[in-house]
């Protein structure tokens, strides 16, 4: 067993590092107040390869695999979490289009996803009543002669108001998991709006809406797969979603506890600095013990995925460990840093707002106990 990172490893680690640290953290906190990725970042994360990490050359991707997905995925949340979404899915949305699309469909999309000209991708599988339970969806695709029409509405959409291409999933179909299909929809078709936009707590920077399909027409191309063989398309595709999920929370949870460490060794308290505290040393302890351990599980589920091995239950592992101990790690971060943690002044209030969500979307932990669950009890 080797834990040694590979030399082309590193070196996404160190691009997605320099890029994140020099032109994106600085302004993590604007992109959290404007609600607005900037251009310029959208483009940098293309130009370094960042939107098609595990994507073959031969579609304009990096083909570095899943593991320094990872690596990129950790440096950006670390710098900005609401960066971070929008690259998750994007990479997610090209690797479902290039692994299930027809040639033409795949060459449509997947170059131009990664060179940052659709600008996100965007992943359509939640309803206002179907989140945990994809299966009781109730938007539709009927067969129209050599066309596809979807209608009904989508709920928390990443980049729902920006990305060029949808993979929307709608029933064929019936009831349950076993009628859904997927398609692969771009943004401009007409009779697909953009709806309501959440105010949300945290990933302010990275915009969720509602979609509307009424009468939206796609050819016959864009079903991605067989047809009713969508549901399998969407667990496949969370799979592997979930190792980034769980990468975003590492990272965030790496910025928090650098803060705190700082503020820990500055900040004094009856004389001395707070590192110096008991109580103290014990967070940042547990703090570093569950990080490591995060990382040690995500890589193993990314390691298993770039191996073409099952990794169902390893990327729910990693995914439920990873959030609810980011979780705790911010918690603790802000703890440290007292009232001035409850401050904009400093980003721990954003950490802990941004990490959140990451026990809720791409499944919650409650979710991810059911898939490991299953498949141990199997
Ligand atoms: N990979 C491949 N196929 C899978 C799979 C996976 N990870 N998980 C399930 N499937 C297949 C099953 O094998 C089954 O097919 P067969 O009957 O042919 O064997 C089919 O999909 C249905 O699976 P299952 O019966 O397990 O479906 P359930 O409705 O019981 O759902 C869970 C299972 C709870 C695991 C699923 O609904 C889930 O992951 N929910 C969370 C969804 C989510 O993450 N939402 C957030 C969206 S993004 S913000």
């Amino acid at each position: 067993m080797r834990f040694e990172l590979t030399e082309e490893q590193q070196l996404v680690q160190a691009a997605a590092r320099g890029f994140a640290q020099e032109r994106i953290a600085p302004r993590a906190a604007a992109i959290d107040h404007d609600e607005k990725i900037p251009a310029d970042v959208l483009d940098g994360l293309a130009e370094l390869g960042l939107f098609g990490v595990n994507l073959p050359e031969s579609l304009g991707g990096a083909e570095a695999g899943v593991v320094a997905y990872h690596l990129a995925m950790r440096e950006v949340a670390r710098a900005c979490a609401s960066t971070a979404v929008t690259m998750a899915v994007t990479n997610m949305v090209g690797e479902v289009i290039a692994a299930f699309g027809d040639e033409e469909t795949r060459r449509a999309f997947v170059p131009r996803l990664c060179d940052g000209s659709l600008r996100a991708g965007s992943f359509a599988l939640s309803e206002a009543e179907a989140g945990s339970d994809p299966g009781a969806m109730r938007t539709t695709a009927r067969r129209d002669g050599d066309a596809w029409v979807i209608d009904g509405s989508k709920q928390w959409i990443t980049s729902g108001d920006f990305a060029g291409v949808f993979v929307v999933w709608a029933r064929t179909g019936d009831a349950g998991p076993k009628g859904i299909s997927a398609f692969a929809v771009p943004s401009d078709t007409p009779g697909l709006s953009v709806g309501r936009h959440e105010d949300k707590m945290g990933l302010r920077g990275s915009s969720t809406t509602a979609l509307h399909f009424e009468g939206c027409r796609v050819p016959a191309s864009a079903l991605l797969g067989e047809l009713h063989g969508g549901f399998r398309i969407a667990m496949m595709a969370l799979d592997g979603g979930r190792i980034g999920i769980a990468s975003q929370a590492i990272g965030i949870a790496e910025a928090a506890l650098d803060a705190a460490i700082g503020y820990a060794k500055e900040r004094q308290t009856f004389g001395e600095p707070l590192a110096n505290r008991q109580a103290i040393q014990w967070m940042i302890a547990d703090g570093r013990t569950e990080l490591d351990a995060a990382i040690l599980l995500t890589q193993r589920a990314a390691s298993m995925k770039e191996r073409g091995v099952r990794f169902s239950r390893e990327a729910a592992m990693a995914k439920v460990y990873a959030t609810e101990a980011a979780w705790r790690i911010c918690d603790h971060a802000l703890q440290i840093h007292g009232g001035y943690g409850y401050t904009k002044e400093y980003a721990v209030e954003r950490h802990l707002r941004d990490v959140r969500v990451t026990r809720i979307y791409e499944g919650t932990s409650e979710i991810q106990r059911i898939v490991i669950s299953r498949d141990v009890l199997r």
